[in-house]
């Protein structure tokens, strides 16, 4: 029998003795959503400037997505891949179409999906570029974030992502984030087979690279042989103001890892996208999950992307995004509190001028949530701004007014 929650306290509760202690949530509890709002256990009603990471880039609940879920999960929700079914081939054609490849293979989160574009990248470099077995280097950047996989903590370097989950997995190589340079000197290592980046570096802090540097590491990857591996879990779908951060630069990655709001927030659900050459090295048995490509996952993200193609939600957040910083700017002509505004459509952050380490920028959340708003900072000092793609001006304006008025009248 499910146990109703009848006020907030009683949830943290029930979460702080039974649940695992690997978050630290904002002290709000939850109960329903729709658009851009959310609504906690005694009724308020908060804006949504988190998007549960820019998964829910379609609002929460979009009707349409919903209703697709409701019909496919009174048909068939799950066959397993042992068997083929009606849904997935129709979506894999989708996919592909939208995004220009081949081939697509459905997985569930975005770490099973960078996970499954290791294992690409390295038998690639095997069978085609013709590494020396089990000596493939992936070069990745540091601050990435990947997810939380053994593998993909091995490539970071973020110490409190891999402190005490040692041993780890060989076969990476940290460089600098935005410095082409580095990346010259790294990928011409003839072991090589790929390049793991982010577009943007959302958790390290919404960190924009250079103009230039997407398209930079995609001609050396070219001139290197070496395959360009795209994380747009987070900064895909719409996000930055196109249908992936990549765009911006006309970069087409060779092989493309998107998750989150592919879905829209409804089911966990990612996909991996590349071209024959890359995507058949892996051959039957050798991959797969028992939910990767399920029908209610497959129509799903065909209608979470159709509803960002029909709502030209890429635009929107261009629109809006530019509106968004020029407000934060202009706000931050008038506190010593903001050091910094940085972003591209509705992904944006304000930098706070204080040490990683102070509860500044947590307080400001905790006065922001007070105000009816939701936010959450990231690396100590810098708070994360990406509310659903479907807010508009109005909206925009009065969730600036709000963290103006928690900047301006904020108190140590
Ligand atoms: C948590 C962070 C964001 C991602 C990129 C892969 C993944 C993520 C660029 C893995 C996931 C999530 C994980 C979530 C919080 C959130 C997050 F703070 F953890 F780092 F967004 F910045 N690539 N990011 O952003 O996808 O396996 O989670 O589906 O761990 O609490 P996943």
């Amino acid at each position: 029998m499910v146990e109703t929650i009848s006020t907030s306290r009683e949830a943290i509760l029930l979460e702080e003795q039974y649940g695992a202690h690997n978050y630290h949530p904002l002290p709000v509890v939850l109960t329903k959503g729709e658009g851009v709002f959310l609504w906690d256990v005694e009724g308020k009603r908060y804006y949504d400037f988190l998007s549960a990471y820019s998964a829910v880039n379609q609002g929460h609940c979009h009707p349409r997505i919903i209703n697709a879920l409701i019909q496919q999960a009174k048909e068939l929700t799950l066959t397993s891949r042992a068997f083929y079914n009606d849904k997935l081939g129709i979506a894999e054609k989708y996919v592909c179409e939208t995004f220009g490849y081949q081939k697509a293979l459905f997985m569930n989160s975005g770490a099973e999906a960078n996970e499954t574009a290791i294992k690409l990248a390295r038998k690639w470099g095997y069978t085609k570029k013709g590494i020396p077995d089990n000596q493939a280097v992936i070069v990745c950047v540091s601050q990435n974030f990947h997810g939380r996989t053994t593998t993909i903590i091995s490539a970071s370097s973020d110490a409190i992502a891999r402190s005490g989950f040692g041993p780890f997995m060989p076969g990476f190589k940290i460089v600098a984030y935005d410095n082409v340079d580095v990346l010259k000197e790294a990928l011409a290592n003839p072991d090589v087979c790929a390049l793991w980046i982010e577009p943007i570096q959302g958790e390290a802090g919404v960190y924009v690279p250079q103009a230039g540097y997407l398209k930079a590491a995609e001609e050396l990857c070219l001139k290197h042989n070496v395959l360009l591996m795209m994380d747009e879990i987070q900064t895909g779908i719409a996000r930055t103001g196109s249908m992936l951060a990549s765009d911006h630069e006309n970069v087409h990655p060779d092989i493309l890892i998107l998750g989150k709001a592919i879905s829209g927030g409804v089911l966990p659900i990612s996909v991996v996208l590349a071209n024959d050459e890359i995507m058949l090295v892996i051959k039957p048995g050798e991959h797969g999950s028992t939910f990767g490509g399920n029908p209610l996952a497959a129509v799903v993200c065909m209608e979470a992307l159709k509803v960002v193609k029909d709502e030209a939600l890429a635009d929107n957040a261009e629109k809006l995004g530019s509106v968004f910083r020029r407000r934060m700017e202009e706000l931050m002509k008038k506190t010593n509190l903001i050091l910094q505004v940085r972003g591209k459509g509705l992904l944006n952050a304000i930098v706070i001028n204080d040490s990683p380490q102070s509860e500044t920028a947590w307080n400001i959340c905790i006065d922001l949530m007070n105000h009816g708003m939701l936010a959450k900072p990231t690396h100590g000092n810098i708070i994360r701004l990406a509310p659903p793609l479907v807010i508009n001006e109005e909206q925009i304006h009065e969730c600036c007014d709000i963290i103006e008025q928690c900047v301006l009248n904020f108190r140590k």
